[in-house]
């Protein structure tokens, strides 16, 4: 199987997940829109979806989906999102794909989080992957001088503006081994939108792609 095929596996393993009559969180990515094609064959189960990103909006709407917001609920049941790499700990680098903040709200209003991934994303430790930070336009600079004395090296990501109308830094050179201080240490930096470390909130499920199946791990 190559990488797709196994992010396609991950994700309609996914779709067990799903509670019938619910409203479902949707991640963004390449893994993901395979579980939205999924989703697709199951519409009528579901009550709608709550999307983390426009590129996700447009595909739920284009299969039909109901799409709700944030100002109509306050809890959903699960989140499915991928992942740019994930630890022991479930702990996470996401913003591979630049829609981290939105990823973040709705992570934040589900009960569950189930990630899902091919197996080469799962490392050790944090930090190959260059982490994602969203920025406010104007402070860019002044937040990669404060990224570099915490030891990381950012590139401004050229030619991208986020969903929200800002700029991701993507900072490489981390090896992060405490991921919930390093999310809240650079939460802290003035102009700093999100980052793309889920530690604080990671996440509860995963389902894991491999040669040898999806492996469902708690
Ligand atoms: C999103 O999609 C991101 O947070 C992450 O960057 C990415 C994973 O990429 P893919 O599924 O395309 O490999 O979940």
């Amino acid at each position: 199987m190559n990488q797709d095929e196994l992010k396609k596996a991950a994700a309609l393993a996914a779709l067990k997940e799903v509670e019938d009559g619910s409203i479902v969180g949707v991640g963004t990515g390449s893994t993901v829109n395979h579980f939205i094609d999924g989703l697709a064959g199951m519409r009528d189960r579901i009550r709608g979806a709550i999307s983390s990103s426009e590129a996700s909006s447009k595909r739920l709407a284009a299969h039909g989906i109901k799409l709700f917001s944030l100002d109509e609920i306050e809890e959903i049941p699960v989140y499915i999102d991928g992942a740019d790499e994930i630890d022991g700990h479930f702990c996470m680098i996401k913003g591979g794909g630049g829609a981290l903040t939105r990823e973040k709200i709705v992570a934040a209003v589900s009960r569950r989080f189930v990630c899902i991934c091919d197996a080469s994303k799962q490392v050790a430790t944090l930090g190959k992957f260059p982490l994602p930070v969203e920025v406010i336009p104007m402070a860019a600079a002044q937040v990669s001088r404060e990224l570099v004395r915490l030891g990381g090296s950012p590139r401004l990501r050229e030619g991208f503006v986020t969903d929200n109308g800002n700029l991701i830094l993507d900072v490489h050179g981390l090896s992060i081994s405490d991921p919930v201080a390093m999310e809240t240490t650079l939460n802290q930096i003035v102009g700093v939108v999100t980052n793309g470390l889920f530690a604080r909130r990671g996440a509860d499920v995963l389902l894991l792609a491999s040669a040898g199946g999806v492996e469902r791990q708690l």
